[in-house]
């Protein structure tokens, strides 16, 4: 018995410890003993006080927490904290969020151990800073690669998870304040009062750390939920079923942030179905949303089937509406005009919309990236775009800058990421890709922080509390090179010299640039996207082809037209050259690509060593789950340069230069493959490689 008792008390003992990356970037010591105080009760304010008490370490050192109005001008999430870390700190705040968000700024500091005096005043610069899940009712995640759906609906309202606050805390921690549920892909079945019940549930448990809770709707549901002969958004009916499903919501959740939509995209219904605008549908959904202060983020993601370069089309569409749009809707834009490609330039629609409210979606959830199999830190790709000029109102005129209110007048700001999230214990499939998911919080706050400052106070945070310090500043400068190297390296083996989208029809995983399937959509074709044939390769977007150029403001658009001035990284974005087009390096575009590809893949190992290299600063668990990633990713990186190197050869017949890696794949073989990925399942790399 008591040899019974010794195991169990081992095993519980090994199951605290163990480095299971479940508490993310959490790991404040929990033996606090400050004494804390403030001048108000609530909810929110009695979670900051527990959280610094719990983890703040100063015996005998007060820390006051004070709602003022002093702070106004903060705005309502911003906050001062000055005081000394030997005598005492206060955090002042005109509300009970600022509070909590001064307390987590506390506890990073100590973490990150800046020094004795605090002297800070902070405020965020987007006011809404939201994750969009695409989770669906049965649980499964439209491109998620870390499990399932976090959201229980098959035990709702009655089973509580206790992941649904560990969530809410994790996003307070780092500032995110809002939430959708659910994928744009919506099933109006969202909607039904059952549902909202539940949605209800969570919204109580996110309502405390400052989270309002959003819901995607499917633009069809009076139709479709409410039984309506039609949806058509000028019809009273309609108007009517919305208003009164929108008092029902909020009868439920009284602080309901709004709606997203996803309208007339990908096979999804919308205004355009009964020949009314996008305006049209954004606005009558504004209307019965405005009496709650609610908002609807309607996003630009369009485009058809037509004659017309996708890459246009979202621009087409609204360009021509801006200015029609309520002040409470906002237009959600992807970063780039296709589709979350590793690297893309930014959308033209950012400083084109003048007079309509408009916010920056990013992809944290990997699609094009490698899943949850490869590492790529992406707030340099978020900072590439968001530090974009897009001299709409003359130079400076940043991406950043012309969506946080900077340039044009927004009611709301706001910014969007596609999450990562799941019910993996490490919650995003990956360790190193809770990085991205912090990155978010962090940028969506302050996007003036660089990808650099982000990743080293992450690092600290997330294998600090288990290592010594020593241990730390050897693991720093190593892990930040990895991650700030990390996307690049992707974006060399997968979208060289800027060719896109051609990934494997279906998963997005691997490369299938051959891929042609009769009858389907030719946008959804890689053959669409990177044009190869025995003159050469690329998308004409310049003013010769498409003209997509046309819809940058000059100079850049002049720049990104003339090859000679379009930056390599993107050419082939804007420019179909010939295999012998000379190439900045001075090498023929046919050997740039070759030792592009082949760079990338070494750039894969370097990752892999580099990641080897940490090894004696942290702890085993995560250093075998991370170096396992590694092996994947870069018996990846090979299998795109051999496929895209031996397909392209069939056009450019072309030597591979001599001086690179011969391919150890053979051509046929890998066209005969199919990859059997769903989207909802992780790459299984046996059926990739052992075929
Ligand atoms: C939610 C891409 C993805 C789809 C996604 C869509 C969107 O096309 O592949 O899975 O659907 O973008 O953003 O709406």
């Amino acid at each position: 018995m008591k040899k019974l008792l010794l195991i169990v008390l081992l095993l519980s003992v090994t199951y605290v410890y163990a480095e299971d990356g479940s508490r993310l970037w959490l790991r404040f010591s929990s033996n606090g003993n400050a004494q804390v105080t403030s001048n108000i009760k609530g909810a929110t304010v009695d979670i900051a006080i527990r959280e610094l008490r719990k983890q703040w370490i100063g015996a005998g050192i007060k820390l006051n927490l004070t709602r003022t109005k002093e702070v106004n001008t903060l705005g309502s999430d911003g906050y001062i904290i000055n005081g000394n870390r030997q005598t005492g700190i206060s955090i002042s705040s005109c509300s009970e969020t600022g509070l909590l968000y001064g307390a987590y700024y506390l506890l990073r500091w100590q973490q990150t151990g800046l020094g004795d005096e605090i002297n800070v005043s902070e405020s965020p610069r987007y006011n809404l800073r939201i994750l969009n899940h695409w989770d669906n009712l049965d649980r499964t995640v439209e491109r998620g690669y870390a499990g399932q759906s976090l959201w229980e609906w098959d035990n709702l309202p009655s089973a509580i998870s206790p992941r649904y606050e560990a969530y809410a805390r994790a996003n307070a921690s780092i500032g995110i304040n809002g939430t959708v549920l659910n994928n744009v892909n919506a099933s109006p079945k969202i909607l039904s009062i059952d549902n909202l019940e539940k949605v209800k549930i969570l919204a109580d448990i996110f309502r405390p750390y400052g989270i309002k809770t959003y819901l995607s709707v499917n633009f069809s549901s009076p139709t479709e939920l409410g039984g309506l002969s039609t949806s058509d958004p000028l019809n009273k009916d309609v108007h009517l079923w919305w208003k009164s499903k929108v008092k029902d919501i909020y009868k439920l959740i009284p602080d309901f942030g709004g709606f997203l939509v996803k309208a007339n995209s990908e096979g999804l219904p919308g205004p355009q179905d009964f020949g009314r605008t996008h305006a049209d549908g954004a606005n009558m959904l504004a209307d019965v949303l405005k009496p709650y202060k609610g908002i609807v983020m309607w996003r630009a993601f369009v485009y058809n089937p037509n004659d017309e370069d996708r890459a246009k089309q979202a621009y087409q569409e609204f360009v021509p509406l801006d200015g029609q749009f309520r002040d409470n809707v906002i237009i959600q834009v992807k970063n780039g005009p296709v589709d979350f490609q590793p690297r893309e330039p930014f959308s033209p629609l950012f400083g084109a919309l003048k007079r309509t409210s408009i916010m920056p979606e990013f992809q944290i959830t990997q699609e094009y990236l490698g899943f949850s199999n490869h590492t790529a830190y992406l707030a340099t790709m978020w900072k590439e775009c968001l530090d974009s000029d897009t001299y709409q109102q003359g130079k400076g005129s940043t991406v950043a800058r012309v969506t946080d209110g900077s340039i044009y007048p927004q009611k709301y700001t706001a910014i969007a990421g596609v999450a990562n999230i799941g019910t993996d214990v490490n919650w995003c499939g990956h360790h190193l890709a809770q990085a991205n998911w912090y990155a978010f919080g962090r940028l969506a706050w302050n996007h003036e922080l660089t990808a650099e400052d982000i990743i080293n106070e992450w690092i600290t945070l997330t294998f600090g509390a288990s290592e010594s310090k020593a241990n730390i500043q050897n693991l720093n400068p190593i892990l930040s090179k990895l991650m700030l190297e990390s996307r690049e390296a992707v974006v060399t083996y997968m979208m060289p010299l800027g060719l896109h989208h051609i990934f494997a029809f279906g998963h997005h995983y691997g490369p299938e640039p051959w891929c042609d399937i009769p009858g389907a959509r030719q946008d959804w074709m890689p053959k669409y996207y990177h044009k190869a044939d025995v003159n050469g390769i690329g998308f004409d977007r310049s003013s010769k082809g498409s003209n997509a150029v046309s819809q940058y403001h000059s100079p850049l658009s002049e720049e990104l037209d003339d090859p000679a001035t379009c930056s390599d990284n993107i050419i082939l974005w804007f420019h179909h050259l010939s295999w012998d087009y000379k190439m900045k390096s001075g090498r023929a575009l046919w050997n740039e690509l070759c030792y592009t590809y082949d760079s990338g893949v070494k750039q894969a190992r370097f990752l892999q060593k580099l990641w080897d290299e940490v090894e004696p600063y942290i702890d085993a668990e995560r250093f075998r789950e991370v170096q396992s990633k590694f092996k994947i990713q870069t018996r990846d990186a090979v299998w795109w340069k051999d496929g895209c190197l031996l397909y392209f050869q069939e056009f450019s017949k072309q030597p591979i230069p001599y001086n690179i890696e011969r391919s150890i794949h053979e051509l046929d073989k890998m066209k005969s493959f199919q990859m059997r990925i769903s989207n909802h399942e992780k790459a299984d790399i046996n059926q990739l490689y052992n075929k």
